[in-house]
């Protein structure tokens, strides 16, 4: 990786909307945890917003520390750039339509602006920062356009997006207004990188049916004389120092509280930020139908879901875990018993040695998202496991990781009914079968880890110009 960045001669620069922490918080959510690791290793500039909404907004003063060798330079957001770029079109219209909920997804013109200008600023902002010879690594769908600002403002620089999250097929692509636009917009990069094949074959077809591009094969693309590559990056994990977190001092103290409050029960384990994407709701529900229709589980099963709220601002959050609070709350009301909670809720976050150690007393992983780009939980769960009795990972078949990880047991998150009979069977399954999944899971995501999904991306960046 260091090899690779050093051999093209130049800095790396990583831009997302939220850049760092650098330091370990436990509170970092998946972009950030698997970002710090690469610039680590090869040093250079992340660029983005500072979280804070001030007066200048993206006119004022860049803040800038640094870490070792790794720069943070942060810009803020106006109150009006924050409600229309961030607020408004990336998370009520983008995040919704890319995780193919059209039913909710708000579309509003001058958001729609707001947000075409805050990437234009920041790509006014960024350019004179960087030298010939620098690489850029753009991440994420709140930066769609910063290539296309990026070379109007005159930068040759290899630069390669990487999204993090779904891409729909041009069916549902097309409820956006000017999502011809956008495309034309994506295609100012020279490499597009997805979760998985299906994603990236659907910016294909997006790309061909809806703006013409020609799809030269070999993962290029060509419109009007300009070629962009395209492919699929699954994201990784540092699978080996997670599974040392497992075993931490940290993780043991966890595991001791949590297995003397299980007095020999079985523990199911969900960990999620609270979003309509993650299918919480669905899943409380198969969990009680689990108990209504299994009833040898009641009192010996138990599920933790831990869940910290995310874009507090967003009142559809707040609501969502009232709503879920409530249904804890029913499944609680009918089944506990005097020495026995059913469903525990736990909405805040959790350092992620302690975190490690919960994965690691937890006999089913279950991870059910109605639609997720990979899903890191689900890698964490499988890298947290005691090889000489490991637990069983239940996977949502609409989860990016479900294309890599097909030696779990893979759902349909829809049906309360087949994830019920799918936990009945992870709680009945041998120790055999679980050790024989859970070594070719644990192999395959060491093999395809946060360090190799990095090389692969900047590797295929390095060639995108040739
Ligand atoms: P997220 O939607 O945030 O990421 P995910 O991939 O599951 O989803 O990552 C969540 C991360 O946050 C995990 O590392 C997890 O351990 C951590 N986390 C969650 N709850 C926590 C808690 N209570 N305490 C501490 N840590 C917690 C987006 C996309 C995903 C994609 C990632 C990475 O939506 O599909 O996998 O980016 O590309």
């Amino acid at each position: 990786m260091a090899a690779t960045a050093k051999a093209h001669g130049g800095r790396l620069i990583v831009v997302s909307n939220r850049v760092g922490p650098l330091k370990d918080t436990g509170r970092a959510g998946g972009l950030a945890v698997a970002l710090v690791d690469t610039l680590r290793r090869t040093g250079g500039l992340w660029f983005g917003w500072s979280g804070d909404v001030s007066e200048q907004g993206t006119f004022g003063p860049l803040k800038s520390e640094h870490s070792r060798n790794v720069r943070l330079a942060t810009l803020d957001l106006s109150q009006n750039d924050h409600d229309e770029y961030y607020a408004g079109f990336a998370n009520r219209m983008l995040w919704p339509l890319l995780h193919y909920r059209l039913d909710i997804a708000d579309f509003d013109r001058r958001s729609e602006d707001g947000y075409r200008r805050v990437n234009e600023r920041f790509a006014a902002r960024l350019a004179p920062m960087v030298e010939p010879g620098d690489t850029l690594w753009v991440h994420d769908y709140h930066f769609f356009r910063l290539a296309e600002g990026l070379r109007a403002a005159g930068l040759q620089n290899p630069i390669g997006f990487f999204l993090h999250v779904p891409f729909p097929g041009p069916d549902i692509l097309a409820a956006l207004p000017h999502h011809n636009d956008l495309l034309r917009a994506m295609l100012a990069y020279d490499l597009l990188g997805f979760q998985t094949e299906r994603d990236r074959d659907n910016f294909v077809r997006c790309a061909v049916e809806e703006v013409g591009a020609r799809n030269l094969g070999d993962g290029v693309l060509e419109l009007e004389g300009r070629r962009t590559r395209v492919g699929a990056f699954p994201i990784g994990i540092d699978a080996d120092s997670f599974a040392e977190y497992a075993v931490s001092p940290e993780a043991r103290i966890n595991r001791k509280r949590m297995e003397k409050a299980l007095v020999g029960r079985r523990q199911i384990i969900g960990v999620d930020r609270i979003d309509y994407s993650k299918g919480l709701n669905e899943r409380f529900r198969a969990f009680e139908r689990l108990l209504v229709d299994f009833p040898e589980h009641r009192s010996t099963v138990s599920l933790l879901q831990i869940a910290p709220p995310s874009r507090g601002e967003l009142e559809a959050y707040s609501d969502m875990r009232r709503q879920l609070e409530r249904v804890a709350g029913h499944v609680n009301g009918r089944f506990a018993d005097i020495d026995w909670t059913p469903i525990r809720f736990l909405t805040r976050g959790m350092p992620r040695r302690a975190l490690a150690g919960l994965y690691r007393s937890s006999r089913v992983g279950l991870v059910t998202p109605l639609r997720d780009g990979m899903n890191l939980v689900a890698k964490e769960y499988i890298a947290a496991q005691d090889p000489e009795d490991p637990g069983v990972l239940v996977l949502s078949r609409f989860a990016g990781a479900a294309e890599q990880l097909k030696e779990a047991l893979i759902v349909n998150p829809y049906s309360t009914v087949g994830v019920a009979e799918t936990l009945h069977k992870a709680l009945a399954m041998p120790l055999d079968e679980r050790q024989h999944r859970w070594r070719v899971l644990f192999e395959r995501i060491r093999e395809h880890d946060a360090h190799a999904f990095a090389s692969s991306f900047l590797d295929a960046l390095a060639k995108a110009q040739d």
